[in-house]
């Protein structure tokens, strides 16, 4: 029961600033003292090192805001990652914007060659320079690590494909760009959509979505946009969309989900303490990580 905890203060793949400082924030909501009442052996490896350039959000010429500097974190966090894997470590990632998902799958995915990924998030994160609306890195990560894009992003970690269509769940879905419901339909990306929430309850939803993810694969990463939850229970995001899946709920899957025990990696990005209440965004992170790893009222 080891978990080594990896911080990335990364926020030039959006652009509010602010969300540098999540790694922070949720280090000060208690995040290590949770996971130690809990039984678990804490090692934390502080924060990967961010080059920031003097101005930022500049657009490259295929329309990625600061590319070189999203990819060099993404590679430290990489090799972060697969070091934590290859110690048997379970690796926990604090962002930071969302765009550092590609260092964490590029890791994970070093020894896991069929990694089952659960995306719970607002948004599809399914973009590419040519479909983004924004530029911003944080919209693509996810189509990033099924090897689609600029070719300095898929290549970190290695030139492959780090996951395969058929082993991603989307979770929470609310805001999808036309160029990311495209992807979806060709690639039969499995989504459960707010409708689907509202229709099946979440309970039934993680049921599906997990058997769906363990499915033939050697592991499963969980990727959680904390915009995911309503804004009401989560406001220090960036991109915030009504109508999300309330705080409970997403308790209700952080607990199924540690009952399952088919959780092998996860990440929890997003929060941005300047656009937060009382670092309530923080402590909702750090009370979501508190069930993913087993912690039980009674
Ligand atoms: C939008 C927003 N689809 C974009 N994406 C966000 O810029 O690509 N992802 N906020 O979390
Ligand atoms: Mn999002
Ligand atoms: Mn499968
Ligand atoms: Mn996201």
């Amino acid at each position: 029961k080891k978990i080594a905890l990896i911080g990335v203060p990364m926020d030039l793949g959006q652009m509010r600033r602010g969300v540098d400082m999540g790694p922070s924030v949720i280090r000060y909501a208690g995040v290590v003292e949770r996971l130690e009442a809990l039984g678990y052996e804490v090692e934390d490896r502080g924060d990967i090192t961010i080059d920031r350039p003097g101005r930022v959000d500049v657009k490259n010429g295929d329309n990625l805001k600061d590319l070189q500097e999203v990819v060099k974190a993404n590679e430290r966090l990489s090799d972060e990652v697969a070091r934590a894997v290859s110690e048997g470590k379970f690796p926990l990632v604090l962002g930071g914007d969302h765009s550092i998902a590609i260092g964490t799958l590029a890791g994970t995915s070093q020894k896991r060659k069929n990694l089952g990924v659960i995306w719970y998030d607002a948004h599809g994160d399914l973009n590419t320079g040519e479909t983004s609306p924004s530029g911003n890195i944080h919209g693509m990560p996810l189509s990033v690590s099924l090897g689609l894009g600029h070719e300095s992003l898929t290549g970190i970690g290695g030139t492959d494909a780090k996951v395969k269509p058929e082993n991603v769940v989307l979770i929470g879905a609310r805001s999808l760009d036309q160029g990311e419901r495209d992807l979806i339909k060709e690639k039969g990306i499995r989504v459960y959509t707010m409708h689907e929430i509202d229709r099946l309850g979440m309970s039934r939803v993680m049921q599906e979505a997990m058997e769906y993810v363990n499915d033939g694969t050697d592991g499963v990463h969980l990727s959680l946009d904390l915009d995911a939850l309503d804004p009401h229970d989560a406001p220090g995001v960036g991109t915030p969309v009504v109508g999300g899946p309330t705080y409970r709920e997403t308790h209700l899957a952080m607990e199924m989900l540690a009952e399952s025990g088919m959780i092998t990696s996860a990440e929890f990005v997003e929060v941005n303490p300047i656009l937060d209440v009382k670092n309530q965004t923080a402590e909702a992170a750090v009370a979501l990580i508190g069930s993913l790893f087993g912690e039980k009222l009674l």
